[in-house]
């Protein structure tokens, strides 16, 4: 480890070093089943239509966090031999007591070694837990150690100089660690003292994906310490003031009136449309001394989950993600691909039509949207890597746009909280 790489993942170090190790397969309220998302077919009444709301927003305290991607891979199995992993930092953003059940989604394909495919599905593993954050209280962990519960962890100060002090202050509760070679999803719902889903819109979370190891696949370098990071998509409940939350253990989001969901809307609704602006695949970059950039170049990757996923049910589901491409030109391309549970994808494996060579430019704006009324909304991010032309690979991670609202809502169905 060479001075720089050192000083520029000190933060990295201070998250992973201590006795985090220990910590995989902490003890605690934790359960774990295997789950499948769900497709709820919705049937959308036009003349019962709510008049539409506000939409999913990563800058708001909300009542539902979701991170679309999370990965804990220390092998790259997952991730094309670089190694990743993930920091969730989750914050209450009230002055009073908040709590949250999280479900992770394991997304891996049941042999992470081998490329996923029929007779490689993936796991859809959930392990949920709770947290309790008190009166603006930011709390954070690693999601492949996780985070017990240990007041005698050592306090952060100045004089003397302890700067080494991973899990300092309130912990949030026992939080799992995900198993090796992990990739999914984070989703944490606002809860009662009781369990019961709340409206309070206390939350907001951010995710970081940090590369644990310095790695070189195929003469490409990714550096110690090289991270990307986004905020948690939030769904903000509605009515905080008269909580229209019926507390029951299915989420209406957005919607009207709807079997399970009697009195229509609990949350904002997903977006109608999810945005991405991009470069065409195989772009290079134009920042660079000009002897680099013919040698640049630029993929985007982009994760995508659907809004109505079924933590209690075993119902297998998929939504078809339709794009609808413009190029500087504004010429239009369309493609579409299937996203069942959770899905990541280079836009140039999804379709061809993201290829610099069919696009003909280098940048593009990409609107997603489901393939009809009946399907899921989805949630996302996206993330760009940039070959320097030198042979070093960095990464970035962006919010997408959204826009609009799904006319037939979605619905999260969780477990019966064990007493
Ligand atoms: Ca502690
Ligand atoms: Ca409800």
């Amino acid at each position: 480890m060479c001075g720089a790489e050192e000083e520029q993942s000190a933060v990295w170090r201070a998250l992973a070093t201590g006795d985090a190790t220990e910590e995989r397969g902490v003890k605690g309220k934790v359960s774990l089943r295997v789950v499948r998302c769900a497709i709820v077919t919705l049937v959308a009444s036009v003349s019962l239509m709510p008049a539409l709301r506000a939409e999913v927003t990563v800058e708001r305290g909300s009542s539902i966090l979701i991170f679309p991607k999370v990965i804990s891979d220390p092998d790259g199995l997952l991730t094309r031999g670089f190694p990743v992993e993930t920091i969730i930092q989750i914050s209450n953003t009230s002055n009073s007591l908040a709590f949250a059940h999280c479900f992770y989604v394991n997304a891996a394909p049941l042999d992470p070694r081998q490329p996923p495919g029929p007779f490689n599905p993936p796991q859809w593993q959930e392990v949920d837990f709770d947290i309790v954050l008190t009166k603006q209280q930011p709390t954070y962990w690693v999601v492949g150690q996780g985070r017990r519960v240990d007041p005698t962890d050592p306090q952060c100060s100045r004089v003397p100089a302890v700067l080494n002090c991973p899990n300092a202050g309130f912990d949030p509760g026992a939080i799992p660690a995900v198993p090796p070679n992990f990739q999914g999803q984070l989703v944490c719902i606002e809860v009662d003292a009781a369990g019961a889903p709340l409206n309070g819109n206390r939350l907001k979370g951010e995710a970081t994906l940090i590369t644990p190891a310095a790695t070189t696949v195929q003469g490409v370098t990714m550096r110690l310490g090289e991270t990307s990071k986004y905020n948690a998509v939030g769904i903000v409940g509605l009515n905080t003031d008269t909580n229209s939350n019926d507390g029951d253990l299915r989420l209406c989001l957005g919607g009207g009136p709807r079997p399970g969901c009697p009195s229509g809307a609990e949350y904002n609704g997903c977006p109608d449309a999810v945005i991405v602006n991009h470069f065409a695949e195989r772009a290079t970059m134009p920042a660079l001394p000009p002897g680099d950039i013919g040698n640049s170049r630029v993929d985007t990757e982009v994760t995508l989950v659907p809004c109505t996923q079924d933590f209690e049910n075993q119902l297998p589901g998929s939504v078809v993600v339709q794009f609808r491409v413009t190029n500087e030109f504004e010429n239009l391309f369309s493609a579409s691909t299937t996203v069942t549970c959770w899905s990541t994808f280079r836009l140039g494996d999804a379709a061809r039509v993201f290829d610099i060579s069919f696009l003909g430019t280098r940048f593009a704006q990409t609107r997603m949207f489901p393939g009809g009324p009946e399907q899921p909304g989805f949630v996302g991010v996206s993330e760009e890597f940039y070959n320097d032309g030198r042979g070093v690979l960095s990464r970035a991670a962006l919010n997408l746009h959204v826009e609009g609202e799904r006319p037939g809502g979605d619905m999260i169905t969780i477990p019966e909280v064990a007493p």
